[in-house]
């Protein structure tokens, strides 16, 4: 009832502004190069939507982008996030499943946004819940961020723990755009920043570490995850291609050892798929320049999610 089942909105972004390093913008042209789209089509018979475009808004990207309030490049990704915004809406309020292939994860300040405004309007004001799969929390806000880079911080933003005036730097963001932090799951987190730390403490936001998925299994957690979030409630899933193991995706910006099998990863996606609820997916931080022996493995493992989140592999 959420989406309409078999129609899916393909939105492909090649950004790389919220980071530092070259190559995660050449992702999308890699996942479709291996006929990640043409599976969907074929063997999960979803009707996709995609513009056969990558973007990489070059007609939108500021002259001029120094630092602001500690952020890198804040103007172009406040710019490309605002764009981003706009078409994930768009095909969140014709009911199509939406998914984007990043680009870093500072993108999902745009799909989050867009899709949450949709579904309010869509759904009487339903608010939209977040699984966040990755090994970072991304919720720095600009002040405690220790490196500026703003893929760190999409859930500071989009959870309104970090405001901005300025229209050209996230001042964009109304309510309408914004998730509550009680909607929001982490899964697999294992590299968190100290005042990353304290604000999921202060703010009681429910996460499951590497710890917790060891302690209890992965399938405990996915139902403790799925749990909290609740039936009949809209979901996003955000995935970082860096929860993974580092075996299992090693062309990526910020590995971190110790992380999910692909197994595992599936796992999430399968079951959130299962729920009926899943409305939207990011799958961000592939970098096919970040390995010498060739990027196919983590292409492999993006397309994998990709199809799991999207009711492969069930019988
Ligand atoms: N990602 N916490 C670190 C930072 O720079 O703020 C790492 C962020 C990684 C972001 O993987 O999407
Ligand atoms: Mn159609
Ligand atoms: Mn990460
Ligand atoms: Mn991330």
């Amino acid at each position: 009832f959420l989406t309409r089942p078999h129609e899916l909105g393909v939105v492909a972004v090649g950004f790389s502004g919220g980071q530092c390093k070259p190559g995660v913008e050449a992702a999308p042209v890699a996942l479709i190069a291996s006929g990640l789209l043409e599976q969907l089509r074929d063997d999960l018979d979803y009707d996709v939507h995609y513009d056969n475009m990558v973007h990489n808004y070059t007609d939108i990207m500021p002259t001029s982008d120094s630092e602001y309030r500690n952020m890198k490049k804040p103007r172009a990704v406040s710019a490309v996030t605002q764009r981003l915004s706009e078409q994930a809406y768009e095909h969140a309020k014709q009911g199509k499943f939406v998914l984007t292939l990043g680009g870093d994860h500072s993108i999902a300040i745009g799909t989050i946004s867009g899709i949450a405004k949709a579904i309010r309007e869509r759904l009487e004001g339903r608010e939209l819940a977040v699984i966040w799969v990755d090994a970072h929390a991304d919720i720095n806000t600009p002040e405690i961020s220790q490196s500026g880079n703003i893929h760190g911080m999409p859930v500071a933003f989009l959870t309104g723990l970090a405001k901005e005036e300025n229209k050209d730097i996230f001042g964009w963001l109304e309510k309408e755009h914004l998730i509550n932090v009680s909607k929001l799951v982490y899964i697999g987190l294992r590299d968190v920043d100290r005042e990353e730390k304290k604000l999921l403490r202060e703010h009681s936001i429910r996460a499951f570490s590497m710890h917790d998925i060891d302690r209890h299994g992965i399938g405990r957690v996915v139902e403790m995850a799925l749990a909290h979030i609740g039936n009949d409630t809209p979901i996003h899933l955000s995935f970082d291609v860096d929860a993974l193991d580092p075996q299992w995706a090693p062309s990526t910006g910020t590995p971190v050892r110790g992380g999910l099998t692909l197994r595992e990863g599936d796992f999430i996606a399968e079951c959130v798929h299962q729920t009926g609820n899943l409305v939207g997916m990011d799958l961000v931080e592939v970098n096919p320049s970040l390995e010498t022996s060739g990027a196919s493995d983590t292409i492999r493992t993006g397309c994998s999610l990709v199809r799991s989140a999207l009711g492969d592999s069930l019988l």
